[in-house]
């Protein structure tokens, strides 16, 4: 009978939210090293510590870094950093609260696929949405705006999924190429919604306004909203703090002669351009692992082999991801490490800096991840300009962050859904001012 019941309760509970990771207990803390020494007492946290989840990596003397810490050795830390002088405030009381209030919304889109014969106007342009509703989305746009509108698959994911290219543009010959994609990190979900909106934005309103016609006329926007499907879905039905990719298991020998195995690779570590180096973990359960070699990872061999083959097409690459606002010039790979045309492309990164600033007054930092942030190789943008060659080439770090009037940084990686259309609204304002540079050059 106790045997039974147990079988009942277990059917009643909803299999979504079962398996949904919880983080019950954990906290997000903000410090914000004064001192060299409190920086260098970070970044070993950093590299010892079990159980801490840097939401934002140390970087900079003055800049804020967010540790999500468990219940149980948080206090421990919070006691650490307070005796090297620091005073950890508390950002996100209760991660799992924050997991709650998306849980709802997650429940509903499952289980109300979005299909492709649905007109496009119904999908809403302010909501998170799961990968395949967003291929279904990119289907529903090319049947209704044939003209202008086209999509092509760059291959499969590892577990089957389509990483659909949306293409736009009207037909024309010498066209430039501008290639802009979001959420090479699973968990960071405004880069998709932000492509979303710039491809709703230049779908839509093709033929009305006549910015975007001349945008049209000579230049195809190729639009990927989730480089990594896999981990895109894993964060939708298992764990909303994914980052990496489904790949592997991918193990390491552990201490005592056993190995210890994981899932997934960094996809932004995993391009085959200074692989391994700087901002890079050999375990493979950690968030910055890079894969067992350049490429491993299916999704980011295609992206990249596809780029090679058409790397003429190109005269500008944007790659979205949150949170910092921080407006990303290359290189990312080591410490003093410029493209020589760092200063035009520093130039063109401060009037899009300026245009992004306009519209809601949201103020980005500009610079190289090593000099405002810190260095990670392997990355998407540092490849495709140090080997595919592309001029301008920029890596953005969305909201939340510091630099906006809306006093949203307490929501990290899960920004509500509220904030979606002003994040994307002044982004795409400053993508505007590259697009006018490549139009121009
Ligand atoms: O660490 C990263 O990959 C990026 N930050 S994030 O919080 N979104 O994970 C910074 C990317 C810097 N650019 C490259 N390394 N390409
Ligand atoms: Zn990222």
């Amino acid at each position: 009978m106790a045997g039974l019941l147990k079988f009942l309760v277990l059917l009643a509970v909803p299999t979504a939210s079962a398996e949904y990771k919880r983080y019950d207990g954990h906290s997000v803390v903000k410090v914000v090293p004064s001192s060299e020494e409190a920086l260098r007492f970070l970044q070993k946290l950093q590299h010892n510590s079990v159980g801490v989840d840097f939401w934002k990596p140390p970087s900079q003397v003055g800049r804020a870094v967010h540790l999500m810490l468990s219940q149980h050795g948080g206090a421990n830390i919070i006691k650490s950093l307070e005796s090297s002088g620091m005073s950890p405030e508390v950002m996100i009381a209760d991660v799992q609260r924050l997991i709650n209030t998306e849980a709802e919304m997650i429940k509903e889109r499952l289980a109300k696929p979005f299909t492709a014969d649905q007109d496009p106007g119904a999908f809403a342009i302010d909501q998170y949405h799961p990968f395949d509703d967003i291929n279904a989305w990119l289907d529903s746009l090319v049947a209704t705006y044939p003209q202008i509108a086209s999509t092509f698959s760059l291959g499969k994911s590892k577990e089957g999924r389509d990483m659909k290219v949306i293409k736009i543009g009207n037909p024309g010959t010498n066209k430039k190429g501008f290639w802009l994609d979001g959420a090479i990190h699973a968990r960071e979900w405004v880069a998709t919604a932000t492509t979303i909106y710039i491809i709703n934005e230049l779908v839509t309103k093709s033929t009305t306004n006549p910015l975007y016609q001349q945008f049209l006329n000579a230049i195809d926007f190729y639009v990927l909203p989730v480089v990594n499907p896999d981990g895109y879905a894993y964060t939708w039905t298992s764990d909303r703090l994914w980052r990496k990719t489904r790949g592997g298991p991918y193990c390491i020998k552990n201490f005592f002669g056993g190995k210890k195995c994981c899932y997934g690779a960094d996809p932004n570590r995993n391009w085959d351009f200074h692989f391994g180096e700087a901002g890079t973990s050999k375990d493979p359960c950690d968030d910055t692992y890079p894969g067992p070699s350049a490429f491993s990872e299916v999704e980011t061999a295609q992206m990249s082999a596809w780029l090679a083959q058409n790397k003429n097409l190109f005269q500008a690459y944007v790659s979205f991801h949150s949170y910092a606002e921080d407006f990303l010039l290359p290189y990312a790979y080591a410490k003093g490490a410029y493209p020589p045309d760092i200063s035009t492309l520093t130039s063109l990164a401060n009037k899009a800096q300026a245009a992004i600033q306009a519209v809601h007054g949201t103020v980005y930092n500009v610079g190289t991840p090593p000099d405002i942030l810190y260095a990670a190789s392997g990355g998407s943008y540092d490849w495709v300009k140090g080997v595919a060659g592309v001029k301008w080439c920029y890596t953005l770090e969305l909201r939340p962050g510091d630099g906006d009037q809306d006093n949203d940084q307490q929501y990290g990686f899960q920004l509500p859904p509220t904030f979606i259309i002003r994040t994307a609204e002044e982004t795409w304002a400053g993508m505007q001012v590259i697009a006018r540079q490549v139009i121009n050059s």
